[in-house]
């Protein structure tokens, strides 16, 4: 089942529910022009005009599903992506548990294969490469796979598809488990994906799904989570509903804390069953009105709040003759910035911990980032934290800057300051 869209060459619409196909999608939220959150620019380009792409989410009645209503084309932000998650601690520790529960379940032998799509640097599938059996990652960032291969974790650069896995299958034969983490919300064609997991995949084999849980981002109003990469916010219902088309069974289903509250499901091609805890997650959603387009539209009133009190704080501080800077240029961080038109007049300057990132600026805002050390030699008196989903860590590491008096604004899911 393909969805339909009007195509133009950079962004198309959505028609229909990338789910169910069903035709009428409610749009509940407009987050205004954004640019694409990865875009970070370089000082040449600031002078330069710049793309600006719809930033609308809509919800489908019939199945429950929650989806952006435009496209933007993925080579256009995928191709050289800056963003990594090996700069953080809790990334390497959340890849090193999540394998060592998934080996402690399967019985994996040194010619099977493990495979990881949109395997970014290498960072998951190196904790195999201990275990001796084959890895193969998947990621069409072409920079990245580069460096994922230098650190001898075999990459192909593409988007995974039916076609890639047909590929796959003839030179490396079955994967005994595949990942996929903090991937499916960026693709466009699920019914595709799905049907490539199910050529690629050991009829013996587990699938193991991450992502954010649209219950999550709407209880804890981490609007910013929405931007033009990821293309779908998951609820269990309409998840489901999408594994039994392709007749997946779900072997587990866990809520785990990472990106502001994610699912990880366990994905098995051997029987329909459900497991008991996902029906339950599915019984609160429905309890909770999360197939109801009400609960969305009451969302936006939520958002719109949230903007309101964190713009008068930042404003209020700014007429103190307060200093203020960024941390984390995160993609969520450029939505934030834009949906609340924060500049330059507001932040001095942003600190991040990737070294891509730092000497550029961040699209449509402008503001320039620097290596995380400038914080404590400039001790501003306050930061703004745009990687919220990273606070213990990162109020942990500026230690120093919060005993000299430093302080952190952080705005979701309610604005504060610590
Ligand atoms: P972080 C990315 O989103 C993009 P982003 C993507 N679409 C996705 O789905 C999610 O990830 C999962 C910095 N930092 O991970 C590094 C520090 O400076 O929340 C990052 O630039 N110091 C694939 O970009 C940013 O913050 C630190 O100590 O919103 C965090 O970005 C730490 C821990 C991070 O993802
Ligand atoms: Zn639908």
């Amino acid at each position: 089942m393909m969805e339909k869209q009007t195509s133009s060459r950079e962004v198309c619409s959505v028609k229909s529910c990338r789910v169910c196909g069903d035709g009428s999608l409610l749009t509940f939220l407009r987050l205004g022009p954004t640019p694409i959150p990865n875009g970070f620019l370089v000082r040449d380009q600031l002078d330069e005009p710049e793309k600006f792409y719809p930033l609308d989410v809509c919800f489908c009645a019939r199945c429950g599903m929650v989806q952006l209503a435009h496209i933007v084309n993925a080579e256009v932000m995928f191709k050289n992506y800056l963003y990594v998650p090996s700069t953080s601690q809790t990334m390497y520790q959340h890849f090193a548990e999540l394998v060592l529960q998934v080996i402690e379940k399967t019985e994996l032998n040194k010619q099977d294969l493990v495979v990881d799509i949109g395997s970014n640097d290498g960072l998951l599938l190196k904790n195999f490469l201990s275990f001796g059996c084959k890895v193969l990652g998947i990621d069409p960032a072409e920079n990245l796979a580069k460096r994922a291969a230098e650190e001898g974790v075999d990459t192909i650069s593409a988007f995974f598809t039916q076609e890639v896995a047909e590929r796959i299958i003839g030179e490396k034969g079955t994967a005994k488990i595949i990942f996929a983490t903090n991937v499916m919300a960026h693709v466009p064609d699920l019914h595709d994906f799905l049907n490539g997991i199910k050529t690629l995949l050991d009829r013996d084999g587990i699938f193991v799904a991450e992502f954010p849980y649209l219950v999550d981002l709407m209880d804890k109003t981490e609007f910013d989570t929405i931007y033009q990469e990821h293309l779908s916010y998951f609820s269990l219902a309409p998840f489901i509903s999408l594994l039994q088309q392709h007749d997946f069974g779900l072997v587990e289903a866990k809520q785990i804390a990472s990106h502001g509250g994610s699912l990880r499901l366990t994905i098995s091609p051997r029987n329909q069953n459900i497991c008991q805890e996902a029906q339950d997650l599915v019984v609160i959603e429905k309890k909770r009105g999360f197939l109801q387009p009400e609960t969305y539209l009451n969302f936006g009133k939520k958002v719109d709040r949230n903007r309101y009190a964190l713009v008068q704080l930042l404003w209020r501080l700014r007429e103190e003759g307060k200093s203020i800077v960024g941390y984390g240029a995160s993609a969520k961080g450029n939505v934030m910035l834009n949906y609340c038109r924060i500049g330059r007049e507001t932040l001095d300057y942003i600190v991040d911990s990737i070294p891509y990132k730092q000497g550029k600026f961040t699209p449509g805002t402008h503001i320039p980032i620097y290596p995380e050390n400038k914080l404590t030699e400039d001790q501003p008196d306050y930061a703004f934290l745009l990687a919220w989903n990273f606070a213990e860590e990162i109020l942990k590491k500026q230690d120093v800057y919060r005993q000299k008096g430093g302080k952190f604004i952080i705005n979701i899911p309610t604005v504060k300051i610590t």
